[in-house]
């Protein structure tokens, strides 16, 4: 930990990964308000930084040398890079598993003690649309994607516990600039109350290990927020505008995964290989 610089925000230096993605660059923004310095990271290409109070420094989460360094000097870690989507397991194991790992071990050796954990719906994505879930609902994966979700939150959940590291486990909907289908009407969370969602993960009080489902104010959630009360999350957005939009297309079928299960087509994604 460093000392804080004389600025009034409530961390020195917050570190991103993930920055170069569709949700990084949102964020990337966001919290700058939030911290002296935000330290950036991707594997992938980044804009170039901005100036004093931003650091951009790629990086594969593989490495786990290179993600100590990275971690120097960070008050907290906002955890977002990752293999976003369903890929085959050995493509999962590395980016986000191994990753994740190393994102946990950097934080125990520089006594970070506050990571917001990008996790995803998916780790209930095999439940029925319309079964109501909380964060106590028994987990049901929906792939190997979510499988490495699972496992990041019950890394979380060891770190708490074994060396007093703090995570917010954000199970995010789905989060773009509209809902891309009649599942996403459920599902979405508007960058605005994604920006929210994650302000209230880093300043709440006491979180230990929290589980919060990341979704807007949406006319049809699935999800219960209940045991995450303490979060002050309030999303003030809501699907209902883009509703016609998705009504004016053909029913999709009885047996379509984007209308049978929380997770849509990622639980039909793969076999992988032969
Ligand atoms: P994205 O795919 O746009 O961004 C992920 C970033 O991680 C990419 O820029 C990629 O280059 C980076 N990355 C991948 N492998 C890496 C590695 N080995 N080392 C370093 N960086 C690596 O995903 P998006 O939409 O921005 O999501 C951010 C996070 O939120 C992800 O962890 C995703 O699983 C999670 N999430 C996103 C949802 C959404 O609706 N956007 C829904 C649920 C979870
Ligand atoms: C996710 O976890 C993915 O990262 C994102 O690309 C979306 O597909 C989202 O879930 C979703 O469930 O819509």
């Amino acid at each position: 930990m460093t000392t804080p610089l004389s600025s009034n925000k409530p961390f020195n230096r917050i570190l991103l990964t993930g920055a170069a993605g569709g949700l990084g660059q949102i964020l990337r923004e966001t919290l700058q308000a939030h911290a002296t310095i935000v330290r950036i990271s991707d594997i992938s290409p980044m804009a170039p930084s901005q100036g004093e109070h931003e650091e951009v420094i790629t990086c594969n989460l593989v490495d786990k040398a290179a993600i100590t360094a990275l971690a120097k000097d960070v008050d907290t870690i906002v955890h977002l890079g990752g293999i976003s989507v369903e890929r085959p397991f050995e493509e999962i194991l590395e980016a986000n598993i191994r990753g994740t790992f190393h994102i946990y071990e950097a934080a125990r050796i520089h006594g970070i003690k506050r990571i917001v954990f990008a996790s995803s719906n998916h780790v209930t994505g095999f439940y029925p649309q319309d079964t109501p879930l909380d964060a106590h609902s028994q987990r049901r994966p929906d792939g190997y994607y979510a499988l490495s979700k699972s496992y990041g939150e019950d890394m979380a959940t060891f770190y708490l516990h074994r060396y007093g590291i703090e995570t917010v486990s954000l199970r995010i909907g789905s989060s773009f600039t509209a809902p891309r289908n009649t599942r996403m009407l459920s599902t979405w969370l508007s960058y605005s109350d994604l920006e929210h969602l994650v302000e209230r993960a880093l300043l709440a009080h006491d979180v230990g290990h929290s589980v919060v489902y990341g979704v807007s104010d949406n006319r049809d959630v699935w999800w219960s927020n209940r045991h995450a009360s303490h979060l002050g999350f309030a999303p003030q957005d809501t699907s209902e505008p883009f509703r016609p939009q998705f009504e004016q297309q053909p029913e999709l079928a009885a047996d379509d995964p984007n209308r049978l299960y929380q997770g849509g087509a990622f639980a039909v994604a793969g076999p992988f290989g032969e």
